[in-house]
């Protein structure tokens, strides 16, 4: 068995700090390392956990995530199509559950087969972790070495790899809704690339604006190709994972996250998350046309939903309700002048701007571009 806290402080040495996951059995000890040890963000899935470690990785931390090989079927999207096109480094530990020769749940058999050639499907560089501790030390050197090269590495762990280890340190974070400002006349109905044009006018040399997947994305683009902007490609609903991950690590910077109903809606979870951890640099905006206008305008099912409820009860510190361009502008210049994890929402109208192209940078040259902006 392997010393966790030693191989944990090993880990830190090399600079890995910063822990996002979901736990499992197996990796309880070295969980409750990262919580007692490190900063910790406890994700809602695994997919949410691989989004925030990406968005600390590129704001500058070694990030780790920690997750059940069950859930390595959650973290998929984000490994195939975040952390591979933008080329982020995340060090990976995954139980191996269902190891063939071990009785284990029905649940996990299957799970336990695949395991390793999912990894090596999605081209992510593995091995199992050794129970011998200077070997152990070994497979982190080498982690290392990819990580550096910024490629992802992952362990799969067995049962039984790590020593004891207690919680001792876990606190409730309690965040409170303080302001909440829900729906009080017509809706302007602005097109989203207007409301682009208000919150790109507004930025300045500390804003970074990650925009989600699709004619969000290409339409800021379009609108203006900056170093600080990211422009989500696949990996639908992570934006807002990806921007706690890096308003954590970036507190010197203001973090603007420009979401879509339907990419919200398919990770709400991260809500509570971001609540939770209520960073005050971030700023999520959600254009709600309750449409995949990406994909064609079919409805997604946010003309059901009270986004702002669920924002203040998730405990973001401002919930408000934007019914028009003069409002978002006078939100955003309230929140600059006095920052607090704030959720905006405004509905838009469908349909986007004509012959909308997509942008010529590749994923990679984006994230590249933007840590140099962050290093400036
Ligand atoms: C995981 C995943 N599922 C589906 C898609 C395909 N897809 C790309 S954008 C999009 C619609 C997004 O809807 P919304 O967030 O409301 O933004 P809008 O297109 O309306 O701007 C879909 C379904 C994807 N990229 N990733």
């Amino acid at each position: 068995m392997i010393n966790t806290k030693k191989f944990g402080e090993e880990l830190k040495k090399k600079g890995f700090t910063f822990y996002s996951g979901v736990p499992c059995s197996f990796l309880k000890s070295f969980i409750n390392f990262a919580i007692n040890e490190c900063e910790y963000v406890m994700a809602t899935n695994e997919g949410e956990a691989v989004s925030i470690a990406a968005g600390a990785s590129i704001g500058g931390k070694k990030s780790v995530v920690l997750m059940q090989n069950s859930g390595l079927t959650n973290a998929c999207s984000p490994l195939a199509s975040l952390i591979y096109p933008f080329k982020i480094p995340i060090l990976g530990f995954v139980s191996l559950r269902g190891e063939q020769g071990l009785s284990d749940e029905p649940q996990h058999e299957l799970m336990g087969q695949i395991t390793t050639q999912m990894l090596q499907m999605m081209e992510i560089h593995w091995e199992y972790l050794s129970l011998d501790f200077e070997e152990a030390l070994n497979q982190i050197n080498r982690a290392n070495g990819y990580i550096e090269q910024n490629q992802s590495y992952f362990f799969v762990v067995k049962k039984g790899t790590f020593e004891a280890e207690d919680l001792v340190r876990q606190e409730k974070k309690q965040s409170a809704n303080l302001i909440l400002q829900g729906k009080n006349k017509e809706d302007q109905l602005p097109a989203r690339f207007d409301a682009l044009k208000v919150i790109n006018s507004l930025k300045d040399t500390h804003t970074i604006q990650l925009a989600t997947t699709g004619k969000t994305g290409r339409e800021l683009y379009e609108l203006e190709d900056a170093p600080n902007n990211l422009y989500m490609v696949g990996s639908m609903g992570c934006i807002n994972s990806l921007g706690l991950g890096l308003s954590l690590t970036r507190k010197d910077r203001d973090i603007i996250v420009l979401d879509g109903d339907g990419a919200l809606l398919m990770r709400m979870g991260s809500m509570a998350t971001n609540g939770t951890n209520s960073p005050a640099n971030m700023l999520h905006i959600l254009l709600d046309n309750n449409t995949h206008d990406s994909t064609g305008g079919q409805n997604t099912v946010s003309h059901n939903i009270d986004f702002v409820n669920i924002a203040a009860s998730c405990g973001y510190t401002n919930a408000t309700y934007i019914h028009n361009l003069v409002e978002l502008e006078e939100q955003i210049k309230a929140w600059k002048q006095n920052k607090t994890l704030t959720f905006l929402y405004l509905k838009i109208a469908k349909g986007s701007k004509k012959n909308l192209g997509r942008p010529k940078i590749k994923p990679h040259e984006v994230k590249e571009r933007l840590q140099v902006f962050l290093h400036d």
